[in-house]
């Protein structure tokens, strides 16, 4: 019998509060409703919940650049407005609006991926959660996609500080390109991401991309077609994410669960149900490596919430009852009021000639990369890390400002250096 884990949630009430605008179809509002449904399956009662410290500019600039950082805490809808050229640089257009609090939007979320990282650092958890982040397109010097600051990344770089190797895995339905792109040349990060290819926002994650130099073999990337099921899915998922864990042997696993990749989703186009999502994290947290599940896309927010509130009875293994509980967001559920986001009979232009020709490919790219030591063989110095978080924070003030300090070298501010 597995032992039952021991589980953060990171929520910020606050989180919900902020909008887009109206037409946008990123609602944050979607957090609040998960949360409520959590709180009503009492999946709160079996779980240590916290609030996120907010994430600080010198924090955020860990990965992001000094002037990015530093337009994104001063901006207001009116001085977007008013400097549109000088917006245009940071934010792209009617996607990434200056919306009042934008800079707090984005302190929430990654102040809980900061923070559960460390948790998982100081062995103080086994599973991590904070559906509030997983903003996986933004950059270095520029938001993209709805997505500001990079949350993902500055879990990373945090897990990096007491693990050799950390895997990210991404089930969005769009390709992971900002994380990607951060570790794109490091054998230290695995980045894997799931997505629609063709035709389709941000366009990068092809087949042929797999690292450079040093991180060749390190980018997996499993480009899909128009109206995936579960059954396809997860007969290449599960083969995949099996020969990627045993050459790769990560210390900690970060996934990003977006829920845009479900069926009868508002933007996306893939047919996964509920289950089928879902059956990704269960398979993940199989592997018993400290496991940190962040949320990402999602655009039918009823369903955005059913899934997160589900996959987080997932991790703490504990079954609910398909008739939801009243809540208060309970009219958004009807007509059904049940738990569960069934597939459709879309077609599924993912043949089985196209899944076998991508795993033959990703097969013959993994093999090219050495089996990673298994933990125990690593060698970890006895008195690492010599100094406490809050002391290596502290170093980097004394750094010149385009260098910025890591456990294991220095990010510059092109490249991070690993
Ligand atoms: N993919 C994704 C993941 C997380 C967030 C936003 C996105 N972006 C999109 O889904 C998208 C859709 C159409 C066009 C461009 C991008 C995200 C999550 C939480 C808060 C903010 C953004
Ligand atoms: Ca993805
Ligand atoms: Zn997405």
């Amino acid at each position: 019998m597995a032992l039952s884990k021991r589980i953060t949630y990171y929520y910020d009430e606050e989180v919900g509060n902020y909008n887009y605008g109206y037409n946008h179809p990123m609602k944050p509002f979607r957090m609040r409703m998960a949360h409520s449904l959590v709180a009503a399956y009492e999946l709160d009662k079996k779980m240590t919940v916290i609030r996120p410290p907010r994430a600080s500019a010198r924090q955020m600039t860990r990965f992001h650049s000094d002037d990015y950082v530093d337009f994104l805490s001063r901006v207001t809808p009116e001085i977007a407005e008013q400097h549109s050229d000088h917006t245009h640089l940071y934010l792209s257009g009617d996607d990434c609006p200056a919306f009042d609090g934008v800079f707090e939007f984005s302190s929430i979320s990654a102040g809980g991926s900061i923070a559960g990282a460390k948790r998982i650092n100081h062995g103080d958890s086994d599973v991590v959660i904070n559906w509030a982040g997983g903003l996986h397109h933004a950059k270095k010097g520029s938001a993209s996609g709805f997505c500001y600051i990079n949350d993902i990344v500055l879990a990373i770089l945090e897990l990096l500080k007491y693990n050799q190797r950390v895997m990210y895995l991404d089930i969005d339905v769009h390709h992971g390109d900002g994380v990607e792109e951060a570790f794109y040349t490091t054998d230290r990060v695995m980045s894997v991401s799931f997505h629609k290819h063709g035709d389709f926002f941000p366009g990068t994650g092809n087949l042929n991309d797999i690292g450079l130099s040093k991180g060749k073999g390190y980018a997996v990337n499993v480009p899909l077609r128009d109206g995936i099921d579960d059954e396809s899915y997860k007969n290449l998922f599960q083969p995949v994410m099996r020969m990627v864990m045993e050459r790769f042997r990560p210390g900690a696993i970060v996934m990003q669960c977006g829920t845009d990749s479900l069926s009868g989703d508002r933007i996306g186009c893939f047919n996964l149900s509920m289950k089928g999502h879902a059956a990704c994290v269960e398979f993940m947290k199989s592997f018993n490596v400290p496991l940190f599940c962040l949320g990402g896309g999602g655009y039918t927010i009823r369903n955005v919430a059913r899934t997160w509130a589900y996959e987080t009875s997932v991790l703490l293994d504990m079954e609910l009852d398909p008739v939801l509980p009243y809540n208060d967001y309970y009219d958004f559920y009807g007509p059904e009021f049940r738990l569960d986001v069934p597939a459709s009979n879309m077609d599924n232009a993912n043949t089985k000639e196209y899944l076998d020709k991508v795993f033959a490919h990703i097969g013959e790219q993994l093999r090219g990369i050495p089996h990673a030591p298994s933990v125990h063989m690593q060698e970890v110095p006895e008195d690492w890390p010599a100094m406490s978080d809050d002391e290596m924070d502290d170093e980097e003030m004394d750094l010149e400002p385009e260098t910025k300090m890591t456990d294991f070298g220095i990010v510059c501010n092109l490249t991070l250096h690993l």
